[in-house]
């Protein structure tokens, strides 16, 4: 039970999200650890969706809206955090979704396409046979995908990822959206347009951004496209995180107590 006044409380109950999701089969126990690894980027980035993820998101949303195939991929962590979202994203943008993971088994392709479905989506690409076209040059088990779904798409959102993958899809051709607190890693590097945010405001904030752009015209969407340069965001992104912590290291990070009668 997290206390209702826990200064941290939100941040503890996404834990619990994934924890519950773990308990139900659908998360990958190593999904525990790279929420973690995603939480300390979110601690160096302030917790807030920075203005480079704001452009990044829009831009994302843009490119899905043109694609002519657009296919969001969806794991353990983005299932257990934001299933109704994803949904409505994929509704709004007219993407197909498809359940695709690293750690691979029948039961957790199953139970995270249910927990899709309880959520509203009518159909979930890549559950067992449906995943056998195969992506060239990966060996995870990420590899195999669904004929109808992120082998044949040129746009893919791909929230949570590993670099292995987003490096093959670009390979193909294929435009890859990544999702990823972390501006250094592969998947970030990698990308065609890396958010660097958390996927609970990340997919939020796209939903709403969708609302809005599906009824634009295609030149101005084309236009957000083409004024966004991943290279240039990530850069910004790691100016921002650098000049928060240069700040915060001149004006001191200590908390506020009543003073201490020994210590006064
Ligand atoms: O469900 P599966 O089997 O597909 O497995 C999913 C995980 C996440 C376990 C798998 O893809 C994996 O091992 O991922 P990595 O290589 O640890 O990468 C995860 C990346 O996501 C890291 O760079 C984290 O910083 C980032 N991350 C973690 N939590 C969040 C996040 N980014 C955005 N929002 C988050 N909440």
């Amino acid at each position: 039970m997290i206390p209702i006044n826990h200064p941290r409380r939100e941040s503890l109950l996404i834990r619990e999200r994934l924890v519950d999701g773990v308990k139900e089969g659908y998360v990958a126990l190593q999904g525990l650890m790279a929420h973690g690894r995603g939480e300390c980027f979110d601690y160096l980035i302030g917790e807030v969706t920075i203005d480079e993820a704001l452009n990044a998101e829009r831009a994302a949303v843009a490119a899905l809206l043109l694609a002519r195939n657009p296919v969001i991929s969806v794991n353990g962590n983005t299932a257990a955090l934001v299933p109704r979202d994803i949904v409505e994203l994929a509704e709004l943008v007219n993407a197909k979704v498809e359940v695709n993971l690293f750690y691979r088994t029948r039961e957790r392709e199953e139970l995270i396409a249910r927990v899709l479905r309880e959520n509203g989506a009518k159909e979930v690409l890549g559950v067992g046979d449906d995943a056998s076209c195969v992506i060239p040059e990966l060996f995870s088990e990420r590899r195999r995908v669904s004929c109808r779904g992120i082998y044949v798409a040129d746009v893919v959102l791909v929230p949570l990822e590993d670099g292995d993958r987003t490096e093959a899809l670009r390979r193909m051709g294929k435009t890859v959206i990544a999702i990823d607190l972390n501006p250094l890693s592969r998947t970030a590097r990698a990308a065609s347009i890396t958010i660097v945010d958390n996927v609970v405001r990340a997919i939020p904030n796209m939903v709403k951004m969708a609302r809005e752009l599906r009824a634009k015209p295609r030149e101005e969407l084309e236009e957000i496209v083409r004024g966004f340069n991943n290279d240039e965001n990530l850069r910004r992104v790691l100016m921002h995180i650098s000049r928060r912590l240069m700040e915060l290291a001149q004006r001191g990070v200590l908390l506020e107590f009543p003073k201490d009668s020994k210590t006064a």
